[in-house]
């Protein structure tokens, strides 16, 4: 089996300081990089949004973050402006290693966010990142990175549906964990026979 692995989204503004800063976001940078080394493949994600995204409280009136409002394609939970194109905030940790075969960027349009490298949260629109694998010969794919309960679960439920055999290194893995949703995330993946290894 050709293996590959995607690092998901270890950006500054995820890491202690940043804007929406995951709780030892920074401490999955030393355990990834070591990782890399035993895959055929290594894949990183990077949330790129545009000023002004659909997901950020400060688009919608009224609203703060961590509030959710409804969008065409479903609930939305609404977040602090953050991996905003081309600032530090949606630059790589500096500490991560960047050496890897593909940067694949999610959350560009305006008007849809997406957590998952392969389709927006519409669960239609695709990122392309699919084909990329398909056309390497990748059958298998290992997570790791920010957070465990959106970007990663997001990313993990799709590969498994996608026909990719999955696991998720929960050691390199933190979480927002929002009301419960690390919990029900973890649960969702098992559920959909993604190999869950702490
Ligand atoms: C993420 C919320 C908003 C993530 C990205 O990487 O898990 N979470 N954008
Ligand atoms: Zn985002």
């Amino acid at each position: 089996m050709t293996q590959a692995l995607i690092v998901v989204d270890v950006q500054n503004d995820f890491c202690p300081g940043g804007a929406l800063a995951v709780p030892g976001g920074d401490e999955v940078v030393a355990p990834i990089n070591a990782l890399m080394d035993r895959f055929d493949a290594v894949i990183l994600t990077q949330d790129w949004h545009p000023a002004g995204h659909s997901s950020f409280a400060s688009s919608h009136t009224g609203k703060a973050p961590f509030e959710t409002t409804e969008m065409p394609y479903g609930t939305q939970v609404l977040w602090p402006d953050h991996c905003v194109q081309g600032t530090s905030g949606a630059a790589f940790h500096k500490g991560l290693r960047t050496d890897g075969d593909l940067i694949i960027r999610k959350g560009f349009r305006p008007g849809i966010d997406s957590y998952s490298g392969f389709f927006e949260n519409d669960q239609t629109t695709p990122t392309g990142l699919e084909g990329y694998l398909r056309s390497r010969g990748i059958t298998g794919v290992t997570l790791a990175g920010l957070a465990t309960d959106f970007c990663v679960a997001f990313t993990a439920l799709d590969a498994a549906r996608l026909g990719f055999a999955v696991t998720v290194e929960l050691s390199a893995c933190r979480a927002i964990d929002l009301e419960g949703s690390l919990q029900a995330a973890l649960v969702q993946m098992e559920g959909a026979g993604v190999v869950l290894r702490s």
